[in-house]
C-alpha cells in the first residue's frame, strides 16, 4: 500500500481565506486529532491540498461533520488528475442530511455515477472514497453506500483534492490518499512538545518548538535560519492509539529573498541517531504546506513498528 498524502490540520492544506479556523471544541476523535478544520463562514471557501503523488487507483479517507445540506447543489469535494484537469467531484443537497453524488468528467461535461448516498447531520463519520477508471464506491463508518461502474477514462491519476464548505458548515479531520483501501484508516497526530536533539535553525520565539507546534497556525511564529545544511528536530509525546502503517511529516514553510530556497523534511526514529531527509522541496516565497510520507522506517527500510515511531523526533533542514 502507498500512502500518497496525509493531512489532519489546516496547516497541511491552503485555505482560500480566512473564514476556516481549527476548532478544537469537537466535531473529530479526540483520541487521534486535535482539531478539525472548520468551515462555515464563506459558502465559496475551500480547502485545497498541494499536488501530491499518484497511482491509477485512488482512495481517500477523511471524517466530516456537517450541518444541514443546502436547497442547492454545491460541489462537497473535487479531485484533480496530475494535469489540473478536474476528473471528479462530490455534489452534496438536501435540507435534511446531507444527501451526496458523484460525477466524473466526460471530456466535456460532469456525468453523474451512482444513485448518492445520505449521511445523519451533526455528527463525526468516516468516509472512504474509492475511484478509478472504472469504478466508483463511497463507504460511510466502514459500509459501502453507493457504488457504480462506468467508463470514466479521465478518473486516473488523481493528485490533488479540494473541499469545499458547500453552503452549510464542515469539519474535516484525518484526510488519508493511498492506493489501496483505506477503511479503518486513521491519522494520529503526534504534536510537537519539545526542542530535540539538533537546533541549527533560530526561532523569533523561545523555545523554538513553540513556535512550530501550534494548534490554530501561526506564521508570525516561526523558525529560520540564513544559511544552508542546518537541521532543527523536535519532540513529541504521543501515545500510539493504532499500530503505524507510515510516518507523515509537514510544514509549512516559505523562503526568504535570499538564504535558503529549498527544503527538506526529517525524521529522526527512536533509538537511532541518524537523521533521514525527504527530497529537496522548493519553497515559495509565501508559506505554503509540504508533506512527506515515509511507507517505511528509513532505519532498515522495515516496516514501522509502534516501538520505532513513539518517541520519534521529526523536524526540517535548510537546502540552498
Ligand atoms: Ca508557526
Amino acid at each position: 500500500m502507498t500512502i500518497y498524502w496525509a493531512g489532519g490540520e489546516m496547516s497541511s492544506f491552503v485555505p482560500s481565506d480566512g473564514s476556516m479556523y481549527e476548532e478544537t471544541g469537537g466535531f473529530f476523535d479526540n483520541r487521534y486529532a486535535r482539531c478539525a478544520m472548520y468551515m462555515g463562514g464563506s459558502p465559496g471557501s475551500t480547502l485545497a491540498s498541494e499536488p501530491y503523488g499518484y497511482g491509477t487507483d485512488y482512495w481517500i479517507h477523511f471524517n466530516l461533520a456537517s450541518s444541514g445540506g443546502p436547497n442547492a447543489s454545491y460541489p462537497m469535494a473535487s479531485f484533480y488528475n496530475a494535469s489540473g484537469t478536474e476528473v471528479y467531484r462530490l455534489v452534496a443537497s438536501g435540507l435534511g442530511n446531507t444527501e451526496v453524488t458523484g460525477f466524473y468528467w466526460n471530456g466535456s461535461a460532469f456525468v453523474q455515477v451512482g444513485a448518492g448516498f445520505s449521511f445523519t447531520n451533526g455528527q463525526v463519520s468516516a468516509f472512504d472514497f474509492h475511484l478509478n477508471s472504472t469504478r466508483y464506491e463511497a463507504y460511510c463508518a466502514g459500509t459501502l453506500v453507493d457504488s457504480a461502474n462506468a467508463t470514466m477514462t479521465a478518473v486516473s491519476q488523481i493528485s490533488r483534492h479540494t473541499f469545499y464548505q458547500a453552503n452549510a458548515y464542515k469539519y474535516y479531520s484525518e484526510c488519508i490518499v493511498a492506493d489501496l483501501p483505506t477503511l479503518g484508516y486513521r491519522l494520529q497526530t503526534l504534536a510537537i512538545t519539545a526542542n530535540g536533539d539538533q537546533q541549527g535553525w533560530g526561532s523569533n520565539v523561545s523555545p523554538a518548538y513553540e513556535a512550530v507546534n501550534e494548534i490554530v497556525y501561526n506564521d508570525g511564529i516561526y523558525i529560520d535560519t540564513p544559511t544552508a545544511n542546518e537541521v532543527s528536530t523536535f519532540a513529541q509525546a504521543a501515545t500510539l492509539v493504532s499500530t503505524p502503517s507510515a510516518v507523515v511529516v509537514t510544514a509549512r514553510a516559505a523562503a526568504g529573498s535570499t538564504g535558503p530556497q529549498h527544503l527538506q523534511l526529517a525524521l529522526e526514529p527512536v533509538g537511532n541517531s541518524t537523521v533521514y531527509f525527504s527530497g529537496n522541496m522548493t519553497l515559495g516565497s509565501g508559506f505554503e504546506p509540504f508533506v512527506n510520507v515515509w511507507p517505511t522506517n528509513p532505519n532498515g527500510n522495515v516496516a514501522w513498528t509502534t516501538a520505532a515511531v513513539q518517541d520519534i523526533l521529526y523536524g526540517v533542514k535548510s537546502i540552498a
